[in-house]
């Protein structure tokens, strides 16, 4: 039986991974998957992460199960952080999920339970995983315009003209803050007139925020999502803590749904649970329970805080000297792109010969789209990567 088994096309970005590690270059630069490192080109562990594991290890009577949707505390935290003064229990279904990844999945279930035949709208480009797992679903998706190839921001008119197409029983994926791939993120006012356009087609929205803090800050990267929050009846939300947290390996997410009355609110929670249980039934919950230590005590929380500015600081530094580097090799402004990009990455706009030209001769790792992560450059590797930039013609 299991020879009948086709070959699976791998996730580009993590081949690129194992590309990197087994490539014996002395001085080689990764800025291929969407880790956060240090200066030292470690990831680690947040303070206040090792403070509520050091509480939660002497504090934890029982490793019972959680409920199938996940710790009440947990779910309740997340949706205060993701929507602020918009927290509304009687309007939102929550469920903890499998990192952001199985939020999206199961909100793409869910949706697909309330609309059979839903079609996805999905910015071109976007997070690879989104559009694989759609396809694996067999759900019908549809691309709707959003970068901007000459100017590397955002095609604002494309994406309203495209987005105008969805009708109810749609969803319209898109990405709260900090867009992966290209960093191209929408203004307060953009996002004004996507609510608007969502409102008049119907459409059911739905955000995926797995950045939320690596942008312009905590409450700042929530906005576009509370400004459709605010104005449309349905929102759907999946959120991960693999980033903000620096917990990758824990799997911690969140799936929100937003309703238009108690009601609904009740047929999403049990339809959420059901699709826990179809799936892996409990969620993990260290990961959530590290999340929930932090996010409800005060000193932990603001040390959490400060340590996601730290992080977020340092990229917007890493993109100024990068942007001046480049501004001197190039005698010009078109690379300033990178300085209003916000989140880990940047979309380049390289062919991808460059990219290939990049990684044989400096030993630089981009994704082959020409998304690289800024997280992965420090003070030295700046130079060499504006240097390569200019090199490779881009
Ligand atoms: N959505 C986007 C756009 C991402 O870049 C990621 C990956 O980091 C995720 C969702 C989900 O992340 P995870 O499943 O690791 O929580
Ligand atoms: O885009 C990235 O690099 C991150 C990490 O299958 C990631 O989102 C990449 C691929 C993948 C899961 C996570």
């Amino acid at each position: 039986m299991l020879s009948n088994l086709k070959p699976q096309d791998p996730d580009k970005i993590l081949a690129l991974m194992g590309e990197f590690k087994a490539d014996t270059r002395q001085g080689k630069i990764d800025l291929g998957v969407g880790v956060y490192k240090d200066a030292t080109g470690h990831t680690p562990i947040m303070r206040a992460v090792k403070a509520a594991e050091k509480r939660l290890q002497e504090n934890e009577t029982s490793k019972s199960y959680t409920v199938l949707v996940g710790e009440p505390a947990y779910r309740d935290a997340m949706a205060k952080m993701i929507l602020g003064d918009l927290y509304a229990p009687e309007r939102i279904a929550t469920l903890a999920t499998v990192g952001g990844t199985g939020a999206l999945r199961q909100g793409f279930e869910l949706a697909r339970m309330a609309s059979p035949d839903m079609r996805v709208f999905y910015s071109n480009p976007t997070w690879p995983n989104h559009t694989s797992i759609l396809k694996w679903m067999g759900v019908e998706t549809v691309p709707y315009r959003y970068f901007d190839d000459a100017t590397r921001g955002v095609d604002f008119e494309g994406m309203k003209a495209d987005l105008a197409q969805a009708k109810k029983g749609d969803v319209i994926l898109l990405h709260g803050c900090c867009h992966n791939p290209t960093g191209a993120n929408l203004t307060v006012a953009q996002w004004n007139e996507v609510a608007d356009i969502v409102e008049r087609t119907g459409a059911t929205p739905m955000i995926d925020l797995a950045y939320q803090g690596f942008g312009d800050g905590l409450e700042e990267d929530a906005e576009g999502t509370r400004i459709i929050v605010k104005r449309i009846p349905e929102v759907l939300i999946a959120a991960s803590c693999s980033k903000n947290f620096g917990i990758y390996r824990e799997r911690s997410g969140i799936l929100l749904a937003l309703t238009s009355d108690p009601a609904a609110r009740d047929l999403a929670q049990g339809a959420m649970a059901f699709l826990n249980r179809q799936t892996y039934s409990f969620p993990p919950d260290h990961g959530a329970r590290i999340v929930t230590t932090i996010l409800t005590d005060d000193a932990l929380r603001a040390d959490w805080k400060a340590e996601l500015e730290e992080v977020r600081g340092g990229m917007l530094r890493l993109r100024a000297n990068l942007a001046s580097e480049l501004r001197t090799l190039s005698g010009s402004n078109r690379f300033d792109f990178i300085e209003e990009h916000r989140g880990m990455f940047s979309r380049l706009g390289a062919t991808p010969e460059q990219v290939k030209k990049i990684k044989d001769e400096f030993a630089i790792y981009l994704v082959g789209d020409s998304r690289l992560n800024i997280a992965g450059l420090n003070d030295e590797s700046v130079p060499i990567l504006a240097r390569a930039i200019i090199d490779a013609g881009v």
